[in-house]
């Protein structure tokens, strides 16, 4: 059922020394680290400490700071720079492991990590300071890929899911789940060794049955907080979509501040889908500018519509953008509209509404009243109700508040295990509720199990692990 190779080395001694500059130059100060079972021996051979009477970094104690002189191989100073000793298990890798702080020239950071090298130790794989870390035990997979996550996180939401699967929740919830899972599977096997006594019963199959239709629903709720999840990692996609010429691209462009499309009065001047992101009250939003629609003879026109059409159906958000001043054609798109966001949050943006009358606002008003979402008066050009629309754009994209705190689910891996894992115990229930054997439904939950390891990393193969650690950055 399950070919793969397993993984589980928890403490695994690794001969490399590695090394990496951990910031990018440029900056005031520089970080250059060095990790491995030579990491004494290779920094005392670059590192003279200013005091002479100062012991050996490698005679340190771990959690120390010594100032002194990164030195070239003919003993000249390449800089003035401060050893942070760690030693092992007490450092984010579990290794014995030093960081240098030099200054953040590239010059130096470039020579002082090509004297690490010279000295012994060897240039770093990205991810590869993290992927001790978790070899080492020092965390598990998901809380490895949080890392990632909290250093790519450009918003309040997503350094919140971030540092929340860092500290360890998700995969503490996960834990409460198997221990008990496993408990009743080694009931379960056991009988199996009994196999002479047929009645023989060991696991109470109501208390398991019971079990697992909470971890069916809890894996449900979990599977379904990836659609925030997501949405909180790559921003929330909202589409911005109309007839032509009704100013959807001014309002792309003023929401980003940068004049990224192209505006003009020429009906279908869009004709592809142009896309940013922006952060607005903690969250991020992905605006999806899309061509005009209208009926064309122009094939690539038309090629930009249904693009507009798919991206109006993969979007979380939609802003129909209708002229106020001419509302005749998005009167021919209601039906089509209303159809493709039955499941989204739609909002009516009135553009060009900056030189309505009063009766013309009502008249508008009127005609869309047929619509119960949200609706708005705007003018892309003036900025007339931009900040009502960037309140009403956080308000309607539901995404769970920062008190709450909920398990949210980013990783789409993650996702992927929790279905697996799910499936599985959806067959333990009706296996349970109609007598079948114990040895097929403890081959279930142990599918289940292997589902739910493989999050935290435990059973999870050597092809999985390289390719999650080659998208960390260098130095990490
Ligand atoms: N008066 C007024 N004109 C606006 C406003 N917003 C946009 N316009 C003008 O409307 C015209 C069309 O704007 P675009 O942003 O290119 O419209 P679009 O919806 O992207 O058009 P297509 O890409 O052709 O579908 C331009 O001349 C804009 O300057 C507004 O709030 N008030
Ligand atoms: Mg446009």
């Amino acid at each position: 059922m399950m070919n793969h190779t397993l993984h589980f080395e928890k403490s695994v001694n690794h001969t490399d020394t590695i090394c990496a500059a951990a910031t990018p130059p440029g900056g005031a100060i520089g970080v250059v680290r060095l990790s491995g079972p030579d990491t004494f021996l290779i920094a005392d051979d670059i590192f003279q400490s200013a005091k002479v009477c100062r012991k050996a970094l490698a005679a340190q104690d771990g959690y120390t700071l010594t100032l002194g002189k990164a030195l070239r191989k003919d003993g000249s100073c390449l800089d003035e720079v401060v050893a942070a000793v760690y030693r092992a298990p007490h450092s984010y890798t579990g290794e014995d492991a030093v960081e240098f702080f030099c200054h953040g020239s590239a010059y130096i950071m470039r020579e002082l990590t090509a004297r690490l090298i010279e000295a012994g130790a060897r240039m770093a794989h990205p991810g590869e300071f993290t992927q001790r870390a978790f070899l080492n035990g020092k965390m598990d997979l998901s809380q490895a890929e949080a890392v990632a996550d909290l250093i790519a996180a450009d918003s309040r939401a997503a350094h919140r899911v971030a540092i929340q699967q860092l500290r360890g929740g998700f995969s503490r919830e996960l834990a409460g789940l198997r221990e008990k899972l496993l408990h009743f599977v080694s009931l379960m096997e056991l009988e199996l060794d009994f196999s002479d006594h047929e009645d023989l019963v060991f696991a109470d199959r109501s208390e398991l049955l019971t079990l697992a239709q909470g971890i069916d629903r809890k894996l449900g709720e979990l599977a379904a907080t990836f659609r925030t999840g997501n949405a909180i990692k790559n921003g929330i996609p909202v589409a911005i979509v109309g007839e032509t010429n009704a100013g959807k691209s001014t309002l792309l462009n003023v929401l980003l501040g940068e004049e990224k499309a192209i505006v003009s009065d020429i009906h279908g001047t869009t004709r592809d889908v142009i896309e940013d992101t922006v952060v607005i009250d903690g969250l991020t939003f992905r605006f999806i500018d899309t061509a005009g629609l209208r009926k064309t003879a122009d094939q690539i026109e038309s090629i930009g519509i249904s693009r507009a059409y798919a991206k109006m159906d993969q979007a979380d958000m939609v802003l129909w953008m209708i002229d106020s001043m001419d509302i005749s054609k998005a009167d021919t798109l209601k039906t089509e509209i209303r159809r493709r966001t039955a499941d989204k949050e739609l909002i009516l943006l009135f553009n060009k509404s900056e030189s309505l009358t009063g009766p013309q606002r009502k008249a508008v008003t009127a005609a869309f009243s047929d619509f119960a979402c949200p609706q708005l008066f705007i003018s892309a050009r003036s900025g007339q109700g931009l900040d009502a629309l960037r309140a009403l754009l956080v308000r309607e994209s539901r995404i769970p508040d920062a008190t709450a705190n909920p398990v949210i689910i980013t990783n789409v891996r993650h996702y992927d295990c929790l279905l697996r894992a799910r499936e599985a115990i959806q067959r333990v229930v009706p296996a349970l509720q109609s007598g079948v054997s114990g040895d097929l439904v403890s081959q279930d939950i142990r599918e289940c199990l292997y589902h739910l390891s493989d999050i935290a990393g435990e059973v999870t193969t050597d092809d999985v692990l390289s390719t999650i650690f080659r998208n960390f950055c260098i130095g990490k």
